[in-house]
């Protein structure tokens, strides 16, 4: 069984890290697939983002990386996937989260949704902390994986603490 595993990642935390470890425990293969948004100004481009990605991901054999554009469902059935995979972190998280599994079955019924419950340790950790964290200064080095950490410091010219 295929399932994507859709999102920003800007950049992939060590929250994003998880649900693909444990996803590709569960599925045959995890494919990540970064939304190509026009609407919104990311802190990392598209090929950064990819390339962050897959050195994260190199120790899984059955994860890979891609970008698209559109609706996801459209996208997973271009690549074959049954599954879209999500992460819960806290209540707020499930009201837009249902929302959307719900709009997806509308327009996809063969796709199923499947929420994987957050690791205890990283249920505050988002991409947007991580980013307010570095703006101002502080250490990310326990929030994503080293070379993404480098990568941010680089971006918000801040010296590694
Ligand atoms: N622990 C567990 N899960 C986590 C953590 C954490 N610490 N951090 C994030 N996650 C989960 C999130 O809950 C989410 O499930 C996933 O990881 C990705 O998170 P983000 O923030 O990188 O990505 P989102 O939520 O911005 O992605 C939204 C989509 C791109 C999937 C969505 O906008 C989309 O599908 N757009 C395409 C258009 C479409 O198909 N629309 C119809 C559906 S409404």
């Amino acid at each position: 069984m295929i399932a994507i595993y859709p999102g920003s990642f800007d950049p992939i935390t060590l929250g994003h890290l998880d649900i693909v470890e444990r996803g590709s425990r569960l599925f045959d293969q995890v494919i990540v697939a970064v939304l190509k948004n026009p609407n919104k100004t990311p802190l990392f481009t598209m090929e950064k983002r990819l390339e962050m990605i897959q050195q994260a991901i190199d120790h899984l054999p059955n994860a890979s990386v891609d970008s698209f554009h559109g609706l996801t469902v459209n996208y997973a059935k271009i690549r074959g996937a049954t599954v879209i995979l999500r992460g819960l972190r806290v209540l707020s998280d499930f009201e837009m989260e249902l929302q959307m599994a719900h709009t997806n079955k509308t327009l996809a019924d063969s796709i199923e949704t499947v929420f994987l419950a957050t690791s205890n340790e990283y249920s505050f950790l988002s991409s947007s902390v991580v980013k307010e964290v570095a703006r101002f200064g502080g250490s990310v080095d326990h929030l994503v994986p080293t070379h993404v950490a480098l990568e941010i410091y680089q971006r918000c010219s801040v010296k590694t603490p």
